[in-house]
């Protein structure tokens, strides 16, 4: 792809972005006083420029998105994270937990565009063995052998180990069994163990969550990654914790994209925090895209930072949304507003008038080219 970098010279009023600029255009690496000043410019045009200009240089136009569903089994969970507004103690009267059968159906319920991916994720329940969500995928699989399934977080992967007593190794290789073909990028939170110990204390710590994504990926199956920012962490947290998963990256590649969550504060126990606001979001996706120079993509999560904001994303480093959803749970516990998904054609017509180029993607990005019967869901 030609890049523009020669027809736009940089201009910024912000000294410190120049030493910054002149790495950027050069293809080097930036590292943490780059982060921390990128955050803490004052020109965040001047920021989201130099990220469009990567984003431009390894995509060009091209936005990419998917017909998905998300699929929340349980939302028991014995973590009780402050950060979480979906998460149910058992005996509950709001928790909830689908049979087997239930799940299935939700697959196939509520949208007439054939998915190409299930997204499955849920509480860590105290009581569901095991082998309930090998079932569940296998069954899945069964029922639409074409979806890619991507399903649970590292932090489940470890709390399903731990509970069947197996190693991480040997819960992977049954999962992969059973049909699972790659891992969504949840549980990653910020990975500063004095931040953790505030939002998800009971979650496996940052150095876990990186050894289960390494071995996860050395054993050939692909993630995504998270952050969540905007409650009580550093710019320097925020910068550390994409350096780190910058470091894994260079080891294994097995990272797809990299989606920072912003914090929504209602209904959590952190609820007097206040929401992000949209140029921290975007100056958030800017520098992501400048900082993670080894991953291909980087995901605007349109439920989280509203349609609005995810199609400015696309021209300050995003070239990916996240994709129809049909039914979003964790966000909209937590107070989001935003429909709870999308078709195909409204996220198309958000990436054309940002002046992007859709392309429908699988999980693994490879293009989809539909047929006019597969937009009727396999059932
Ligand atoms: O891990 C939970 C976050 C994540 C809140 O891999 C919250 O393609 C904000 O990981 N406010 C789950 N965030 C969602 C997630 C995800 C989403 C879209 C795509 C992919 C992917 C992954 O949501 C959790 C946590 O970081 N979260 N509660 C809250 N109150």
């Amino acid at each position: 792809m030609q890049s523009t970098v020669e027809a736009h010279p940089f201009r910024t009023h912000d000294p410190a972005l120049e030493p910054i600029a002149a790495r950027v255009m050069a293809g080097e690496r930036l590292g943490m006083d780059d982060g921390l000043a990128l955050y803490r410019s004052t020109d965040v045009l001047a920021v989201g420029w130099l990220a469009n200009q990567v984003r431009e240089r390894m995509h060009g136009d091209l936005t990419y998105f998917n017909v998905n569903r998300h699929i929340n089994p349980t939302n028991v969970c014995v973590a009780s994270c402050r950060l979480c507004a979906f998460g149910r103690k058992k005996g509950d009267a709001a928790g909830y937990t689908m049979a087997l059968e239930e799940a299935w159906e939700t697959a196939a319920s509520g949208y007439s565009e054939a998915v190409t991916e299930f997204h499955i994720v849920g509480g860590l329940h105290p009581d569901l063995p095991f082998q309930y969500f090998l079932d569940l995928v296998r069954g899945l699989k069964e029922r639409f052998p074409k979806v890619h399934i991507k399903a649970f977080t590292m932090v489940e992967v470890a709390y399903l180990a731990r509970r069947a007593k197996l190693s991480i190794e040997e819960t992977l290789r049954q999962m992969r069994e059973s049909g699972v073909d790659s891992m969504p990028g949840g549980g990653a939170e910020i990975f500063a163990p004095e931040v953790r110990s505030v939002i998800c204390d009971h979650k496996i710590d940052g150095q876990e969550w990186l050894d289960t994504a390494r071995l996860a990926h050395k054993m050939g199956f692909r993630s995504n990654a998270t952050m969540l920012y905007g409650h009580i962490e550093s710019d320097a947290d925020r910068v550390d914790h994409m350096l780190k998963l910058r470091e894994v990256q260079d080891d294994t590649g097995g990272f797809q994209t990299f989606i920072p969550l912003a914090f929504h504060p209602e209904n959590t126990a952190l609820d007097h925090l206040p929401v992000t606001t949209g140029l921290t979001d975007i100056r958030q996706i800017a520098v992501s895209r400048l900082l993670l120079d080894n991953f291909a993509h980087i995901k605007a999560y349109w439920q989280m930072m509203t349609p609005k904001i995810a199609q400015i994303a696309l021209r300050f480093g995003a070239d990916d949304l996240d994709g129809t959803v049909v039914e979003e749970k964790i966000y909209h516990d937590a107070g989001a507003t935003t429909p709870q998904g999308m078709t195909r054609k409204e996220l198309c017509r958000l990436i054309t008038e940002a002046g992007r180029v859709p392309v429908e993607r699988d999980t693994l990005y490879h293009a989809v080219t539909r047929t006019e019967d597969s937009f009727l869901i396999a059932v």
